[in-house]
């Protein structure tokens, strides 16, 4: 499996059901790029335990997110796709990074003010360095590139300044990652609340649109999406719930903006909404399709589950013993 080519390292958590801003964000670019990197996808489920999940639920979500991998088009015999907590090293790797990451530095970061105020009775310590598990994730792997959707650039600019400082007090360990964002579709926002991103646990099911919604669905949860009264098909920022439809349209067909634009000038709301509702339901039919028949390969999947976790375990425990040398403790006898 390992081709003698870059890194590619990138995960979710399994909070949720996926939406179409994890697909156009993340998973859209995990299967443009896998053919040129040796790829390591991961289920984050340590991450997923920051926020209180019932564990059966968990358990189930974090099987559900490795097939969607999957279904998407992912190859799990060609790519390491696995689960976070079959492999040790990402908690060993964090707890050493942990002494090399600044509170001042947690403390400015985005996501944990957002989640605390979310979750104001459980701003447990996990929450806190969440960021910095995310960074012994990418460094465990050397890797390279890290395909991710906007909200996670702040994380990874903390990851290259870790990676950086112990790089300078014992030489050159780590490889220094690069973020990679598409050219579309890397801030999908809410279809309720256009200025806010859209996002797997938000209360209000018709703000996401999830990668397992049937077509009708997806037609009525874009038919709901809130615009505004202006009446023109613009893309400008005055108009966030229309730039929203076409950001996602873009993203969907591989268009520019200005072309959607002409393509939809002179139309109303009403046809630009199910317009991308269609685009929407036919990109997504293939993986639900392949979705459906996962269901049924429990033992190849149960294979695969098992097999890629020795792939990463082996992998990360190059990367985890050089470093348990470089920070000094004692050489292993077994
Ligand atoms: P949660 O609601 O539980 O915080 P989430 O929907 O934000 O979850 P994550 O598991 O945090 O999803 O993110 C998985 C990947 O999807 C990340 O690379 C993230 O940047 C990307 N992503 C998430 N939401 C969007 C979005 N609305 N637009 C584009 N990319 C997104
Ligand atoms: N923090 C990310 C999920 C995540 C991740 C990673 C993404 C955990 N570890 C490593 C890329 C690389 C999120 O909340 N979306």
């Amino acid at each position: 499996m390992i081709k003698d080519e870059k890194i590619l390292f990138s995960g979710m958590q399994a909070t949720g059901n996926l939406t179409l801003g994890n697909y156009l964000g993340a998973l859209k670019n995990w299967l443009a790029l896998a053919g040129e990197y040796t790829c390591f996808y991961c289920v984050v489920d340590l991450h997923s335990i920051t926020v209180r999940q019932d564990p059966a639920e968990l358990r189930k979500r974090a099987r559900n997110l490795f097939a969607l991998y999957v279904a998407a088009g992912l190859d799990p015999e060609e790519n390491c796709i696995y689960y976070q907590s079959h492999v040790s090293g990402h908690a060993e790797l964090a707890w050493i990074l942990n002494c090399f990451t600044y509170m001042g530095e947690l403390n400015r970061m985005t996501q944990f003010k957002d989640k605390s105020a979310k979750h104001a009775d459980n701003i447990n310590a996990g929450l806190f360095t969440y960021p910095v598990l995310m960074a012994a994730d990418i460094l465990l792997y050397q890797t390279d590139v890290v395909p991710v959707g906007i909200d996670q650039m702040q994380h990874l600019e903390l990851t290259r300044d870790i990676a950086q400082r112990f790089n300078a007090i014992y030489g050159d360990v780590f490889t220094i990652p690069e973020a990679y964002l598409g050219k579309s579709g890397a801030k999908i926002m809410s279809l309720q609340n256009p200025e806010k991103k859209m996002s797997k646990s938000d209360e209000n099911p018709n703000a996401s649109i999830f990668l397992l919604d049937d077509k009708d669905t997806i037609l009525r949860k874009f038919k709901r999406a809130v615009t505004d009264s202006e009446a023109v098909i613009a893309y400008r920022d005055e108009q966030p719930g229309i730039k929203n439809l076409l950001d996602i349209y873009c993203a969907c067909t591989g268009k520019m903006p200005e072309e959607a634009v002409a393509e939809f000038s002179g139309k109303g709301y009403g046809e630009l909404k199910s317009a991308v509702g269609e685009t929407v339901a036919d990109l997504l039919a293939p993986l639900q399709k392949r979705h459906v028949e996962l269901l049924t390969e429990k033992d190849y999947i149960d294979r695969m589950i098992k097999e890629n976790a020795q792939k990463a375990d082996s992998y990360a425990l190059k990367t985890l013993r050089k470093v348990q040398k470089k920070v000094g403790f004692p050489e292993r006898v077994r």
